[in-house]
């Protein structure tokens, strides 16, 4: 079990940052730290107990799946409960998560918490997620394996005609049949001229021949979500298009030969956009070149310009560079992998030799 690990290092930030105790109110940081799937509760972590309060639907779940967690029905009014846990253990500095707590939730504990000091903090569970552990990684694996079946099954059923939404249908309903929990995020696809829209999802538009086709989706799998783009032609490809074609890969497989732990995420940037800069494309690839998946789809790090972060063993991020250009359409592909000591392991497996159907 995980849980246990990730909360004493909660535990030891609370110790270093001299609080006494985090109110978690994030649902992904919830199920992050107990394992608890349910969409509604709060964990109190204390230096010496994880508290996970939830309502009476939840209850059994809760048990079942935190058992490292004290289980406690939050009853009619959660703030009673929580000052009394707070009372128990006589806690006088709490932080609660600011960027997960809205003005009026803030507004409440400040008048409903009595006896204690709140703080608001940033990140406190958000930067131990950024490093995946070997449970985390099988599980991302597994979410790009997915995918990659889902997209070549999907590959057979294309045709002139199809509606982008029909894809994003199939495509979802082939992952869901492998076992994904659902989409990863709104299906992209974006054919023709709406291919120059960096986050086209997907719409009536059918799909025509001689249209480039981006297709940018992920799996969900136990709780972790893969991402991936490729850009097909629907017919033979023009000289433009593979050129573009060409001119993105060379990027793309640039960006990935850069990562390597201890490597800044700003220079895994810039080596991908010096590429399609030299060629004169600098202003049609107006996006950062990767980003953190996990819990959710975009996390830190973000491998962009103004990003001096290192990178470390375990993270696991995007390389997606692409060229857009308006009323012509754009070309993206992307790969998710895992940083590793001296490279990256790729869990993205299709192919990215230029898809002509
Ligand atoms: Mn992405």
């Amino acid at each position: 079990m995980p849980y246990k690990n990730r909360c004493r290092q909660i535990q030891d930030l609370l110790l270093k940052e001299e609080l006494d105790a985090l109110l978690v109110t994030d649902g992904a940081n919830r199920y992050y730290l107990s394992g608890f799937t349910g969409s509604s509760g709060y964990l109190l972590i204390t230096t010496k107990r994880v508290s996970l309060l939830t309502d009476f639907r939840y209850l059994t779940q809760a048990k079942e799946e935190a058992p490292g967690c004290e289980i406690i029905n939050q009853g009619q009014d959660w703030y009673d409960t929580l000052n009394r846990l707070l009372d128990e253990q006589q806690i006088k500095k709490l932080a609660f998560e600011q960027d997960h707590v809205s003005h009026t939730q803030y507004l409440r504990l400040a008048e409903k918490i009595d006896q204690c000091v709140i703080t608001g903090k940033q990140n406190l569970v958000e930067r131990l997620r950024e490093k995946k552990d070997q449970i985390e990684l099988d599980r991302m694996k597994q979410a790009a394996a997915i995918a990659d079946e889902a997209f070549s099954r999907l590959l057979t059923e294309l045709r002139p005609g199809i509606k982008e939404l029909e894809v994003a249908a199939l495509l979802e309903y082939h992952m869901r049949r492998l076992g994904s929990e659902g989409p990863a995020f709104d299906t992209i696809v974006a054919s023709g001229i709406r291919s120059a829209l960096p986050h086209g999802t997907a719409g009536d538009k059918k799909i025509e021949a001689g249209d480039l086709v981006v297709i940018d989706f992920g799996a969900i799998y136990q709780g972790y979500r893969s991402d991936m783009t490729r850009t097909v032609v629907m017919g033979q490809a023009t000289p433009k298009q593979k050129a573009i074609y060409r001119l993105v890969l060379e990027a793309q497989l640039a960006g990935l030969e850069a990562i390597k732990a201890g490597q800044s995420c700003q220079q895994v940037d810039t080596v991908a956009r010096d590429i399609i800069a030299a060629q004169g494309y600098g202003d049609n690839f107006g996006h950062s070149v990767g980003h953190g998946v996990g819990l959710h789809i975009h996390e830190n790090p973000r491998l962009a310009q103004k990003n001096p972060l290192l990178l470390e063993k375990g993270m696991v991020v995007t390389v997606e560079p692409g060229i857009y250009l308006d009323n012509w359409g754009g070309v993206r592909i992307e790969d998710m992998v895992a940083v590793t000591e001296n490279g990256c392991e790729i869990f993205t497996k299709t192919s990215k030799e230029l898809i002509e159907l």
